[in-house]
């Protein structure tokens, strides 16, 4: 029987500083994704956008945490709650979630509606860890909490909705990493995720790294989920992200490393985010994102 993926739009700027975010979903659409889905042999299917009120209509300060800050948290609660059930709801259906942001505050909800019915274990393809807390951000942005929310650490446990583990330390592998705050990498060193940097890439080659990212990822769980950050790739590469860090993934090695995903055979879910259509040129970040989401979904050259 053949895959069918359901596309489900996250379209969010709350978790990032840069309005545009949001429109992310439109321009991936825009630039191909069905028919990429189509060449790599999946059914592609479409539930349009999660409900997602403008920012200019909401406050940002709204129930802050106890400690530290973070931004739109109502409102990042909102989204990430009716994206768990839809995600949830259309693997209940047999389809594949692919969730396209918006910004990373998204996988929050991508990644517990996929852990609702399974144990899953997550790559997380980024250039940064992902791992502040409320009292540990430097910017506020939730952008940059989403993993810590979902191992259920730090100042989290003050915001109820966000302290629900879906994820374990040991099935959480990041690949790509060049940015960490000081506070992520203590964490990191104190913790059992595994972690592969920029370094690590270029001494050991993608596929190495890759295949050991999804071999830690995948020890003892029954299935994969997949987040990919666009900034991940070099900006030269992928310029359309709010958040860019030079020094990032080539275009061939990214597709390589989702090869590497599509014949592990375990992938459940899968996110494309940040991608920032006001900040692109020629809306080639989006296009990008839809080449690497067949790669993932088992595309081929031949
Ligand atoms: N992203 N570490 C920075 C922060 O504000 O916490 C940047 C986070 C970027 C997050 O790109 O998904
Ligand atoms: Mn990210
Ligand atoms: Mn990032
Ligand atoms: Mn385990």
């Amino acid at each position: 029987m053949e895959q069918s993926v359901r596309i489900i739009g996250a379209p969010t700027d709350y978790g990032a500083n840069r309005r545009g975010v949001d429109m992310g979903p439109s321009a991936i659409r825009y630039a191909g994704l069905a028919e990429q889905l189509e060449a790599a042999d999946v059914i592609p299917l479409d539930v349009g956008d999660i409900d997602a009120p403008r920012a200019e209509v909401c406050d940002p300060d709204t129930t802050p945490p106890a400690s530290g800050n973070a931004k739109f948290l109502n409102e990042t609660e909102a989204v990430c709650r009716r994206l768990a059930d839809e995600v949830a709801a259309t693997l209940t259906e047999g389809h594949l979630p692919l969730v396209l942001g918006g910004d990373h505050s998204v996988a929050i909800g991508s990644v517990r509606g996929s852990a609702r019915d399974a144990d899953i274990g997550t790559v997380w393809f980024d250039a940064h860890s992902d791992l502040n807390t409320p009292a540990t951000s430097p910017s506020g942005n939730v952008h940059g909490m989403p993993l810590a929310a979902l191992l259920g650490i730090g100042a989290f446990d003050a915001v109820e909705w966000a302290n629900a583990p879906s994820l374990r330390e040991e099935n959480l592998a990041l690949v790509g990493l060049r940015s960490v705050d000081e506070p992520e990498k203590e964490l990191i060193a104190n913790s059992e995720i595994s972690v592969f940097t920029m370094s690590e890439i270029d001494q050991r080659g993608i596929t190495a790294v890759t295949d050991d990212a999804l071999a830690a990822a995948t020890d003892g769980v029954d299935a994969l989920h997949v987040s990919l950050d666009l900034d991940w790739l070099d900006p030269g590469e992928a310029p359309g992200v709010g958040t860019p860090v030079r020094g990032g993934v080539s275009y061939r090695e990214a597709h390589a490393a989702m090869e590497r995903v599509a014949d592990c055979g375990l992938l459940r879910s899968l996110d494309l985010v940040e991608v920032n259509p006001v900040l692109d040129e020629s809306n080639e970040t989006a296009a990008l994102a839809t080449e690497l989401a067949a790669s993932a979904l088992g595309k081929r050259i031949l």
